[in-house]
């Protein structure tokens, strides 16, 4: 996949392209990247990217000409592109956005800063608007950056085997199970017991467990977005029921009304 970004700091992507699975994806050849300076497309003198608003109000806006410009240029390099501002106003990247944008033949990102980029650009040069969500960054750039990163990792060849993107949280719409190595034990915790025994079988299961009921306590909005197959629905009962015993062994315990404490 080819993808460029378009930025008034270039420099703020040079540490990203150059570590870990983004780099990695670059030299195995799985991404092209690009950065491209929008000030380098002005035609003032002083190479001006912003201007005032119209109508007055707070802050500045970017000015059309050379983003439009950026952007063709951009264009010129990726056949077929998808044009994508990062902007509050855009869809919430989600896994399935990821997936989706992984799926195009190239992506050209479009960083802007100040109070925002000047509307017809919006309308006319733009494919898709994305948020990473519902704060206020300073720029677009750091919002590009964890769009890419969620999208490059999952273009074929980027993961080997052994981190496989299937086994991410949220590839099945579940939160993950803990995850331990060496030592045994640390700072008195002992590592479940079950994932010492090499009994692959048990471990599976005690890992769609732990997940299930991982996604319920911590996000149950997850469990009720999917649908459930027979085995995570026995083991959802199962939690409940143990629930349910603690809750009924509890009533047991009431406080006794005649001992006259509270
Ligand atoms: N997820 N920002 C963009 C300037 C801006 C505003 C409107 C285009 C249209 C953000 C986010 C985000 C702050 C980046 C405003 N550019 N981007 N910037 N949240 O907050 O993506």
């Amino acid at each position: 996949m080819q993808i460029a970004v378009l930025t008034i700091f270039p420099n703020m992507f040079d540490l990203f392209w150059d570590h870990g699975i983004v780099r990695r994806a670059i030299a195995g050849g799985q991404v092209r990247s690009e950065t491209f300076d929008i000030r380098a497309f002005t035609e003032d003198r002083h190479h001006v990217t912003d201007d005032r608003p119209y109508g007055g109000g707070c802050g500045m806006v970017m000015k059309p000409e050379p983003l439009a410009r950026a952007i063709t240029a951009a264009k010129a390099h990726i056949e077929g592109a998808v044009t994508v501002l990062m902007s509050p106003q855009g869809d919430k990247l989600s896994q399935q956005t990821a997936e989706g944008l992984a799926r195009q033949r190239g992506l050209i990102f479009i960083c802007g800063r100040y109070e925002g980029v000047d509307a017809r650009i919006a309308r006319c040069h733009v494919d898709y608007e994305l948020s990473i969500g519902d704060y206020v960054l300073s720029g677009g750039e750091l919002a590009a950056m964890v769009a890419m990163d969620a999208v490059i990792r999952l273009l074929p060849g980027v993961l080997g085997g052994a981190e496989s993107a299937a086994c991410d949280s949220f590839s099945n719409g579940l939160l993950e199970h803990g995850h331990y190595t060496r030592p045994r034990e640390f700072e008195g915790r002992a590592v479940p017991e079950v994932l010492l025994s090499g009994d692959h079988q048990a471990i599976a299961h005690w890992r769609q467990r732990m997940s299930l009921g991982e996604t319920f306590l911590r996000r149950p909005d997850l469990l009720e977005q999917r649908p459930l197959d027979d085995r995570e629905r026995t083991i959802l009962q199962e939690w409940s029921q143990a629930l349910e015993r603690i809750l009924k062994h509890q009533s047991a315990h009431r406080p006794d009304p005649l001992s006259g404490r509270q």
